[in-house]
Order: C-alpha cells, then sequence, then structure tokens
C-alpha cells in the first residue's frame, strides 16, 4: 500500500471552533463542509478532525459518551457521512480522534459499570478503599486532582487520569477491546483514512501501587508505555487496521525515545507515528507550566534527536492542547508575520508528515483574554487550583497561566474582519480574539506576501521536492537564537535550511552547506551572506 500519509500534509480541526452554520455560536460539521474548498486550496490532503462524537463536553468532546453517534450540537450522521462524500470529491482524507483511554461517565458502559455485579463491571478499573477508607493509591490526574473518584452507588472507587467525568477503560478485560475494534471498523466502514489516538501510551496499566510522589501525574510509572500497551495495538494493528488502506498517529505523553521507537518502528506493526512534547517545552520548566528562557540551540538538540531517532516524524507546532506558536516560540507583536513566516519554514521542512492546526496558515495569536473569568479549559482551571494551594499570588498564577493555557489554541476561527469574525453570526461559546479585524483568512487570501500564501508555497514546494520530504536530517550549526540544518538525498541533493528565532540580527558561519542559491525567504533576499536578519528564515540549495 502506497504511503500517501507521508506525501500529505494534515489539516487539524477543533469542530467547535472552526465554523458555525447556524448562528448558535458553535461550529459545527456542515460549517466543516463549507469550508472544504478552502482546506483544499491551501494545500493540505488530509484532516485531522477532533472529536464530533456524542459527548457532554466536560472536555469539550474528548470525554465520549457514544462513539457511534453525533453531537447534537456539530449535527447528525447525515451530516458527517456528507463530510465524508464531500472530503472525498476533493480527494481530502479525514482521521478520526479515537479517544479510548476513557468514556465519559454517561457512557452506557459506565453507567451499567457502576453495579458490582453487571458483566460491564470489569470495563472500568474499580478498586476497593485502602484500609483508612482512602483512595486505592496515591496518583494524581493529568488535570492535577487525585486520579481516583469514589463512587457510592457501589462503595469502591474508580481510576480517571483525567477527569472524574473521564473514566479510565479497562485494558486488562479483552471485551474492552473486542469493543474497541467494533468501534474502529465502524469508522473505517464509514470512510475514515485511519485515527488519532489520543493519550495512547497511557492505557495499560501494569500495577496499582503508590508512584513516585510528583507535582503532577504522580503514578506515571505503573502506566505510562507499558509493555501491556504495545500487546494491544498490534492487535489493533492487525484485526482492524491491517485491513485498510489507513494510517495511526499515536499522542504519547511523556514519552521517551526508547519507548517512541517501539511504538513507530514499521517492523512491528503498532502506530506509523507519535506525536511527543518536547519540542514545545524547551522554555518550559516542569511539564510546561513554569517558564525558563528560550536557546535555539536547546531546540535543534532536541529536533535532532527525534529527526534522527526515529524513521518517520508527526511534524507539528500547534494543536488544540498547545499555545499558538507565533506567541510561544515566535514575536506576535512588531516582527509578527516574519516571525510566522519563519516557523511554517520550520514545519515545511522537517522530515515527517507536517500537521497545520486551524488558524496557524493566518498566524493565529494566543488570545487577549484579562482574566481567568473568561477561561474554559479544564487543564487551566487545574493549574490554577493547584497553583493556589500552593500560597503562588493572582498575579503571578495569570502570569503563568496565560502563555500555556489550552484555550489559546481554542478560540474561534478568524475568517474575515467581520463582527463574529465570518466564525458565526451568534455569541460565540469562547470569546474571539480582537485582533481578527487585522489576522483573517480573507485578507490573507487577498495579499499575496501573507502568511497563508507563505504556508501555500511551501506545501506546493515540499509536494513536489523528494529532498524536503524524504532527506536525511543533519544539524549544522546553532547558537542562543539561531539554527541550521540540511535535509540530504546523498548523490543528489542538499538544502540548507537556516532560522533566527530573535528580534535580533544573526548570523551563522558562511561555509561549506551554508552556501547556496536562495530558494527561500521570508525577507525577499536573494542572496545569503552568513547574516541573517531578525526572525528570518533562509532555505538554500546547497547542491
Ligand atoms: O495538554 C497537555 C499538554 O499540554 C496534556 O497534558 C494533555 O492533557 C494530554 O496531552 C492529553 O491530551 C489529550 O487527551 C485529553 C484531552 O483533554 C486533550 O485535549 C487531548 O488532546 C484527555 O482526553
Ligand atoms: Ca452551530
Amino acid at each position: 500500500m502506497s504511503n500517501w500519509w507521508k506525501e500529505r500534509v494534515v489539516y487539524q480541526i477543533y469542530p467547535r471552533s472552526f465554523q458555525d452554520s447556524n448562528g448558535d455560536g458553535i461550529g459545527d460539521i456542515p460549517g466543516i463542509i463549507s469550508r472544504l474548498d478552502e482546506i483544499k486550496e491551501l494545500g493540505a490532503g488530509i484532516i485531522w478532525l477532533s472529536p464530533v462524537y456524542k459527548s457532554p463536553d466536560v472536555d469539550n468532546g474528548y470525554d465520549i459518551s457514544d462513539y457511534r453517534d453525533i453531537n447534537p450540537k456539530f449535527g447528525t450522521m447525515a451530516d458527517m457521512e456528507q463530510l465524508f462524500a464531500e472530503a472525498e470529491k476533493r480527494d481530502i482524507k479525514i482521521i478520526m480522534d479515537l479517544v479510548i483511554n476513557h468514556t465519559s461517565d454517561e457512557h452506557d458502559w459506565f453507567q451499567k459499570s457502576r453495579e458490582k455485579d453487571s458483566p460491564y463491571r470489569d470495563y472500568y478499573i474499580w478498586q476497593p478503599p485502602n484500609a483508612d477508607g482512602k483512595a486505592p493509591n496515591n496518583w494524581t490526574s493529568f488535570f492535577m486532582e487525585s486520579a481516583w473518584e469514589f463512587d457510592a452507588k457501589s462503595g469502591e472507587y474508580y481510576l480517571h487520569l483525567f477527569h472524574e467525568k473521564q473514566p479510565d477503560l479497562n485494558y486488562r478485560n479483552p471485551k474492552v477491546i473486542e469493543e474497541i475494534k467494533e468501534i474502529m471498523h465502524f469508522w473505517m466502514k464509514k470512510g475514515a483514512a485511519g485515527f488519532r489516538c489520543d493519550v495512547i501510551n497511557v492505557i495499560y496499566k501494569s500495577s496499582f501501587d503508590d508512584g513516585i510522589h510528583r507535582m503532577a501525574v504522580t503514578g506515571r510509572e505503573h502506566f505510562v508505555s507499558q509493555e501491556g500497551m504495545h500487546e494491544i495495538l498490534k492487535e489493533l494493528r492487525r484485526d482492524v487496521l491491517d485491513n485498510y488502506d489507513c494510517f495511526t498517529v499515536g499522542e504519547s505523553a511523556m514519552v521517551s525515545l526508547k519507548d517512541a521507537r517501539l511504538l513507530c518502528n514499521p517492523e512491528r506493526k503498532e502506530l506509523d507515528m507519535i506525536f511527543y512534547f518536547d519540542h514545545l517545552q524547551v522554555d518550559r520548566l516542569i511539564e510546561k507550566y513554569i517558564p525558563k528562557k528560550f536557546k535555539a540551540s536547546k531546540l535543534l538538540n532536541i529536533l535532532t534527536k527525534w529527526q534522527q531517532g526515529l524513521d518517520w516524524n508527526a511534524v507539528y507546532l500547534e494543536n488544540h492542547d498547545q499555545p499558538r506558536i507565533v506567541s510561544h516560540y515566535g514575536n506576535d507583536g512588531e516582527f509578527w508575520e516574519r516571525s510566522a513566516k519563519m516557523l511554517a519554514t520550520l514545519l515545511l521542512t522537517l522530515k515527517g508528515t507536517p500537521f497545520i492546526y486551524q488558524g496557524q496558515e493566518i498566524g493565529m495569536t494566543n488570545f487577549d483574554y484579562t482574566s481567568i473569568s473568561q477561561m474554559d479549559d479544564l487543564e487551566t482551571l487545574g493549574v490554577d487550583r493547584l497553583l493556589r494551594s500552593f500560597w503562588v499570588p493572582a498575579f503571578l498564577r495569570w502570569k503563568w497561566i496565560m502563555p500555556c493555557s489550552r484555550d489559546n489554541a481554542r478560540t474561534p476561527m478568524q475568517w474575515s474582519d467581520k463582527l463574529g469574525a465570518g466564525f458565526t453570526t451568534g455569541e460565540p461559546w469562547l470569546g474571539i480574539n480582537k485582533n481578527h479585524t487585522r489576522v483573517n483568512v480573507e485578507e490573507q487570501k487577498s495579499r499575496a506576501t501573507s502568511i497563508w500564501n507563505f504556508y501555500k508555497n511551501m506545501i506546493i514546494l515540499r509536494a513536489s521536492n523528494e529532498t524536503l520530504k524524504y532527506g536525511d536530517f543533519a544539524p549544522v550549526y546553532s547558537d542562543k537564537q539561531v539554527i541550521a540544518y540540511t535535509r540530504t538525498i546523498q548523490g543528489d541533493e542538499q538544502y540548507a535550511i537556516i532560522l533566527n528565532f530573535s528580534d535580533n540580527p544573526g548570523a551563522t558561519p558562511f561555509e561549506g552547506s551554508l552556501i547556496g542559491k536562495v530558494v527561500v525567504t521570508n525577507t525577499g533576499r536573494d542572496t545569503y551572506d552568513g547574516t541573517l536578519k531578525p526572525w528570518e528564515a533562509v532555505v538554500l540549495k546547497v547542491w
């Protein structure tokens, strides 16, 4: 089977913030259909659709109450079928978000599971209280609370690595695995081209012993990347995925390169690629909420580790859980446009399948909210609660949380400068950034030098360039603000990519692989002499 998923660029849609079609302020499936032509025009060939399933929406759809039904806020199954059909007409494939570590507590399985003698009891992870009547162990969730919730109905605790309304499924129960296989077949038959597998490397819990005490996610050594997970992924691959022409990308929290190599080794037949977080945490202490100084050389070290460590990467700089990259590693003020293009150059010249998150192609920035009361994200609210318990003062909590909150990426898509940003004619579910009057698709499509057109051109360049797609990656130079790397097909072609992550001019040695003919810049220069303007990106054809 072909490797179409290595050739194409993926566009991630976060449905509730993409396009509203009926004025209720919530993006929906008919809205997505109405924008397929724009996605095509940009040059993306695959859509990753964040969850559209039936859900109480405690974690914005990552809490599923029926895997075979559509959230009425987003439309109907008929709308979904139409989306598959309309996408196919345009040769766009769709991958679904497979959220199977947990379900919603409102899922029928969980409701039945609360009866002690139900055949569904073992679908979830139930444990009696410990000797003091407290939670079975000291594990804490990704949302910063105990990972156990007491259920009065059956007198036991259940495990939830995320919100208490997201109980973890029990992957030691073969019946659960069979159910998941059926769900996967269901969506593959509807027309899916594969899956993005949510937090896939924590599905198997190998013991329930206390974990080493940590600020967050205590207990992780008992459930991150355990052997049991590999076995399950092989089974899903063999019994479901191998029957279709499709691919999977697994989101992997706290994953090591060693485990990642096991997960994506084509011969082991588990996943095709994974999302890791390392490269987005260069300027973060302890996971992500405490800032530290950005160093370009550190970024290049991390990129090198993963680019050379895996045969094929999932390359991304944004998603619905991350701040906007132009606000994070770029400059969203004076050098907004130039730095957004520099980051586009990075994304589209690394080795792997590139993922663009909605709005990234126009350089959307972090939100402009002024207080925590405007926020929706569970993780943000959890971190705020945790910091408050350590008596961190309000101004400092806001200062730390603001640049990292997951809501930064979740503000509605900015299609136009109109009221509602062309996203909705009603009251949007989450505040629209006021800069939509300046930063929007309509304006950028009409201007040849815009960020949108830069993305479009870079996608065209990558599509027709074997070296940029498949060439080996090698680091060439870095300092605190500049990185340079090459992509090479031996005996054929070499490109050098030189990027400046600073408001200050930069420089590289002017020798070896750093001399060549300019093929891309974000400043309009036509020769390279070893000096860089602020936030400049240069792609050279070396030979
Ligand atoms: O957001 C994170 C890092 O900033 C993670 O801690 C994140 O919660 C983790 O990567 C898991 O994310 C996925 O599963 C969650 C859901 O809330 C996220 O939106 C989803 O991408 C639970 O399903
Ligand atoms: Ca709507």
